[in-house]
């Protein structure tokens, strides 16, 4: 009997390859460009010619220069793409302004620089209207390092672009309508978090950007939020923060998107604290539940349940002849403290010495816990 070759060539195939073979999966390492520094990086269709400028990314990327060498630092802070004119085109955005993408690209342009301080150096930086009054906005956080999240409402003056500053979050609770404030503001994305067609911002604190030492309020828990833009029918913009987590934060990055096809965007983070996904979570719940978890708005001053202004006892102290001490650290006087002085000038000058009460007594040692800071 004659064996056909086909059937000859299956036997000797059998033989080689194991019956059950697995795929193996491996990477190709790809430079893009041997000088690239930055503290963040952002895609973008720059050419405008309809694809990510990322579209081929096995061959080497081409450097084009859009400003004067101006000697940027290796670690600069704060850039970002987008169209901040409305003109189609989009333009660069960095802490020190912003530069327009001319018409034509063709022999590599110096772009033309519009300089505006959008804060000391912060992340990602994006051009958003904000308010919905046609014009994009800058929104940016203001230190890396540091502290600040704000938007720039840009308007029209004899044709020029100008910013006007609403800071969203500062170095203190009470420059955040709802009294939240975090440090190393190193990472932002804008993404429509809960899909009311508005983008939110997402955000947190990169902790221990340098480190123990160096950045303010390091150990602070590395908090991750959204901010949820709002829009007032009076055209007031709000930003709602709600925390996400309180022990992971953002690193030099942070990007919001589905990762698990569910359609809610998540978060994923990469930082000293570690690799985190945050899966967003959607449930109904009764109105009450929902009320307690929103964020509550701070007191507003001198309404009648905010909290009293702050009072300068330091005439009373003198009448009283107590010596002023600066307290320390905090820069407030506890209630307790204060009364605790009281009893201690009443008891004085009642003739009881040093031992009439406990508190009294207490105070007496603790005097260096009162009165006022400089
Ligand atoms: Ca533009
Ligand atoms: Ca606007
Ligand atoms: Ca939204
Ligand atoms: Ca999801």
């Amino acid at each position: 009997m004659k064996i056909p070759p086909s059937l000859v060539l299956a036997a000797l195939l059998a033989a080689i390859v194991p019956l059950h073979a697995e795929e193996l999966r491996t990477f190709r390492h790809l430079q893009l460009h041997d000088q690239f520094w930055s503290e963040g990086a952002n895609f973008g269709d720059l050419n405008h010619d309809g694809k990510s400028d990322a579209s081929d990314p096995a061959k080497p990327w081409v450097f084009h220069a859009i400003s004067p060498n101006n000697k940027y630092g290796n670690f600069t802070h704060g850039m970002g793409v987008g169209d901040v004119n409305g003109d189609g085109r989009m333009d660069l955005i960095e802490k020190d302004g912003w530069w327009e993408q001319p018409a034509s690209l063709a022999g590599d342009p110096i772009w033309v620089q519009h300089k505006w301080p959008f804060g000391g150096g912060g992340a990602q930086m994006y051009a958003y209207d904000v308010n919905g009054d046609g014009l994009p906005d800058i929104i940016t956080s203001l230190a890396a390092h540091g502290f600040g999240l704000a938007w720039y409402e840009q308007y029209r003056e004899d044709g020029e672009s100008k910013f006007r500053e609403h800071l969203i979050m500062g170095k203190e609770p009470a420059e955040n309508k709802y009294g939240v404030k975090f440090s190393e503001v190193h990472a932002l994305d804008l993404v429509d978090m809960d899909g009311d067609g508005l983008k939110d911002i997402v955000t947190g604190k990169r902790f221990w950007s340098h480190g123990r030492v160096g950045d303010p309020d390091r150990n602070d828990a590395a908090v991750l939020y959204w901010f949820k833009l709002v829009r007032g029918a009076d055209k007031t913009v709000d930003f709602i923060p709600y925390l996400i987590d309180d022990n992971s934060g953002v690193g030099t990055q942070v990007v919001a998107g589905d990762i698990n096809g569910d359609g809610l965007p998540d978060v994923i983070v990469g930082n000293k604290k570690g690799a985190f996904i945050h899966f967003q979570e959607k449930k109904t719940v009764p109105k009450e539940e929902w009320k307690k978890a929103q964020p509550k708005p701070l007191k507003a001053p001198g309404s009648a349940t905010a909290n009293p202004p702050a009072a300068d006892l330091r005439p009373n102290f003198e009448r009283w002849q107590l010596a002023l001490r600066k307290q320390g650290a905090r820069n407030t006087c506890s209630v307790f403290a204060t009364v605790g002085a009281m009893e201690y000038a009443v008891a004085r000058n009642s003739g009881g010495g040093n031992e009439q009460t406990l508190t009294y007594t207490a105070a007496k040692e603790r005097m260096c816990d009162l009165f006022w800071v400089e």
